[in-house]
């Protein structure tokens, strides 16, 4: 891939072409050894076993549970669903309490099921729920707490533990994110009553959809056996109210194939990662979230928090900036829970308990990482990133007044000579350099 590096004239928002030819997303699914997942296809259409408990998904779920730590794994058709079955089987009812800064499957899971999530207000250093919020939320109504591991960063797990106790509470953790991450040197998957991974297709590790609930109690585990199968407890036997939330063979086996690669998946997420660190570094107005190199991390979120007051620019104009270069960088999780369907209107004041997530939830951005991505992508996105960075009162002038790039330029060229410096000579001293790596986002230009 060629390095791409624009000037702030042919930058896409004025009308030149984009960095990219095809969007560059985040989210696009790594996946793994391409022979090994068909070889196992192609047993799974021999054996014509296709779902209903097979060899692929017992395997794959020995192989979760192994890596959680943990005695139980049942693998599920997606997290929501997980989410709910594992809500069910613990029996929650009334009042949960939950963050709003999470995928709106956090909240929905318990809504579906006419439990009302109660949201809490986050920590705006982790981003995990505030402890001592969760403590004031408890009514008599409460039966429980669900907290999200966001980013794959463990919640204060110790407290909501004390919490959970004390008030008799039951404690399930979404860990969507959070599949091979510790805390304190135990794996993320071992902690409260039971904890809930991803598999989706835009998971660092996916079964195409998936998921899976994992504890330590076998009680709690045999209901959700029983729960995602109908409630069968053998044939004509069913004892129990259920669903279906099994997850297929194939399904299974890409997740076993994934698990394969998942070292070189974490590898590269890591690499990833700090490459754009680096390239962004003193850029004053963008924070990193960071992740602790004592725990282990999957490093899946490259998550930047925006400065709007600092960068002189708002995260909402940045990301306009990126989008019309197709650089789909997302604002993951805006805009709240609190703030969509149904919950807005039930309660439309609760921002105004949750300021830390109204203002994390204005002020984060996810860049496109992951094994599509290659250093070349990455350092022609940080330089997209740092041209309108340096160039945003310009930027601003231009788009406010609507005039036309060449005409702007034209002036701009007249009065400031080094405005249209490209920001590119320190990031890129070899600005021509050509890889083989394959990312599907074909770069238009080089300097
Ligand atoms: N709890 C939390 C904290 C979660 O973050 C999630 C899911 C859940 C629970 C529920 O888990 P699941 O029931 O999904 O297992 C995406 C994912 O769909 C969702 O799984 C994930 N969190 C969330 C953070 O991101 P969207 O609405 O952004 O999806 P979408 O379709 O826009 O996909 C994201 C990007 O990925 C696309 O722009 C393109 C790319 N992509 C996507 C797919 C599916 C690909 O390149 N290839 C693909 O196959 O939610």
């Amino acid at each position: 891939m060629t390095v791409v590096c624009k000037t702030l004239d042919d930058m896409a928002i004025f009308g030149g072409t984009p960095a990219f030819a095809e969007k560059l997303h985040v989210g696009r699914p790594n996946l793994g050894r391409r022979d090994r997942l068909l070889e196992r296809i192609n047993d799974i259409l021999d054996r014509r076993w296709l779902t209903n408990d097979g060899i692929y998904v017992q395997e794959f779920e020995r192989r979760v549970a192994q890596m959680a730590g943990v005695r139980h794994c049942i693998a599920i058709c997606n997290a929501t669903v997980a989410l709910e079955i594992a809500i069910r089987a613990l029996g929650l009812k009334g009042q949960v309490i939950v963050p709003s800064f999470t995928f709106i499957a956090t909240a929905h899971a318990l809504q579906w099921q006419e439990i009302t999530p109660v949201f809490c207000d986050i920590d705006p250093e982790t981003h995990n729920l505030d402890p001592a919020m969760v403590e004031r939320s408890i009514t008599p109504q409460t039966t429980g707490i669900i907290g999200v591991h966001m980013w794959g960063r463990a919640c204060d797990v110790d407290r909501l533990e004390g919490i959970a106790r004390q008030y008799k509470l039951k404690l399930l953790f979404d860990a969507a994110h959070a599949f091979a991450c510790s805390h304190n040197g135990r794996m993320i998957g071992s902690f409260g009553d039971a904890e809930v991974y991803s598999f989706h297709a835009t998971k660092f590790v996916n079964t195409l959809e998936g998921g899976a609930i994992v504890t330590n109690d076998a009680d709690l585990a045999a209901k959700i056996r029983l729960m995602k199968n109908f409630g069968f407890a053998g044939y004509d036997n069913v004892i129990y109210i259920g669903t279906n939330g099994k997850m297929n063979e194939v399904s299974a086996a890409v997740g076993l194939t994934a698990l394969e690669s998942l070292n070189e998946f974490i590898a590269v997420n890591r690499r990833n990662y700090e490459q754009y660190r680096r390239a962004l570094a003193g850029l004053d107005g963008i924070e990193f979230v960071t992740y602790d190199a004592a725990q282990k991390s999957n490093y899946q979120y490259v998550v930047l928090r925006i400065d709007s007051g600092r960068l002189g620019m708002s995260r909402d104009e940045l990301v306009r900036i990126l989008h019309a270069e197709n650089i789909m960088a997302r604002r993951y999780f805006y805009p709240g829970c609190h703030r969509m369907e149904p919950y807005r209107s039930s309660d439309p004041q609760a921002g105004l308990r949750l300021p830390h997530t109204e203002a994390l939830a204005q002020s984060v951005l996810s860049l496109p990482t992951g094994t599509c991505i290659d250093p070349d992508t990455i350092q022609s996105v940080c330089h997209v990133l740092r041209l309108a960075v340096t160039h945003h009162r310009e930027i601003r002038r231009r788009l406010e007044t609507g005039r036309s790039n060449r005409q702007a330029a034209d002036e701009m060229a007249l009065r400031t000579p080094d405005a249209r410096s490209t920001g590119c000579e320190s990031q890129h001293p070899h600005p021509s350099r050509i890889t083989t790596s394959g990312s599907s986002a074909r770069p238009l230009r080089a300097a």
